[in-house]
């Protein structure tokens, strides 16, 4: 009996051990099964556990940085993600695409733009229609008007302007030239003699001979006349005149000796002196003068006066003008005999305005 119960005791010893270790597989394999059937649900659900944790563990936060750029709309809600915002920065990219998308329809836009062709040839027909009229029509009327006023007002003042002017530099000659006028009994009374205008023959007549010449009339500012004289009385002849002049033809005569005569110097004898210079009206005595002399006269018409000058010294002044304009130098002798005066030349004339 009691090899039985020991016999017994090892059998139900040896059948616990297969058992339990038979349970134990069966047990290892359900598990199994349960760990595959539910084994992905159960890891999202710690995930999402890990994910909604408002602090991440530490050891898992080099980890949880990646995966939070890419999920960013989901941390929006919190208050950090604001200063993380890439996420406008991301969000811009996205408004340029947009841009680009409407751009067709600017290209449509184009299409319209054409239509503007249109608009400019309306533009250049109108244009060079107004433009022109305009132009030509104030610049020519501008200029004129102001340029030749003030041009002449200034040229007369500041610039000289001869009138006249003959050296007599010409071969011996019984006519003058040059635009002289003689009038004399015959042509041999005046004459180019040695370059020089010379009283060839007077015999004693009255206004004669005589020359004269014009030039553009003068009757305002002044005038300078000046020319060169050559006469010495030789012998007696108490009556005898050499009349010098300038005046205005319109109111001069060749028979008379003042009229017309602005400035009127006469070299005669005056008050029993021989060979003086003097002037009129009143036969007034400069000075006297035998040979060569150089005479200027001064004219200002401004002033209605002109001043003498003989050899550069003054003889009188402001003596009054017998016209108010002058156009014509004139020179003759009244009751002269040549024979009785030497020279009987003049030489080097000039009129000119200052
Ligand atoms: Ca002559
Ligand atoms: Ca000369
Ligand atoms: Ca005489």
């Amino acid at each position: 009996m009691q090899q039985y119960l020991r016999r017994l005791r090892k059998r139900s010893q040896g059948q616990g051990v297969l058992e339990f270790a038979l349970i134990l597989m069966l047990v290892g394999l359900a598990a199994a099964a349960i760990i595959f059937i539910l084994g992905p649900t159960i890891g999202n659900v710690f995930s999402n556990f890990i994910a909604d944790a408002p602090v991440a563990p530490p050891s898992l936060n080099d980890v949880t940085r990646l995966p939070t750029s890419t999920p960013a709309p989901t941390a929006t809600p919190g208050p950090p993600i604001p200063t993380d915002t890439p996420v406008p920065t991301t969000t811009p990219t996205a408004t340029t695409v947009a841009t680009n998308t409407a751009t067709p329809t600017n290209t449509a836009t184009a299409t319209n733009t054409p239509t503007a062709t249109n608009t400019p040839t309306n533009t250049p027909t109108n244009t060079p229609t107004t433009t022109p009229t305009q132009t030509p029509t104030n610049t020519p009327t501008n200029t004129p008007t102001n340029t030749p006023t003030s041009t002449p007002t200034a040229t007369p003042t500041n610039v000289p302007e001869v009138l006249f002017e003959d050296d007599f530099n010409r071969s011996d000659s019984n006519t003058v030239g040059n635009g002289w006028l003689e009038s004399n009994p015959s042509n041999t009374q005046t004459a180019i003699q040695s370059n020089r205008l010379c009283v060839t023959d007077a015999s004693d007549v009255v206004n004669r001979p005589l020359v004269k010449h014009t030039f553009t009339a003068v009757s305002s500012g002044l005038v300078v006349w000046q020319f060169d004289f050559d006469w010495a009385r030789n012998r007696s002849d108490d009556d005898y005149l050499v009349f010098m002049q300038l005046g205005n033809s319109g109111a001069m005569s060749d028979d008379n000796q003042d009229s017309g005569v602005a400035v009127n110097l006469v070299w005669q004898r005056v008050n029993g002196v021989q060979e003086t210079l003097s002037y009129r009206p009143g036969n007034n005595a400069l000075t006297t003068i035998s040979g060569s002399a150089t005479i200027m006269v001064l004219l200002d018409f401004d002033a209605g006066t002109y001043d003498v000058f003989v050899d550069g010294n003054l003889q009188a002044s402001a003596i009054p003008l017998g016209t108010s304009s002058i156009d014509t130098v004139r020179f003759f002798t009244s009751l002269l005999n040549e024979r009785r005066f030497s020279g009987r030349c003049f030489d080097n004339l000039t009129i000119e305005t200052r």
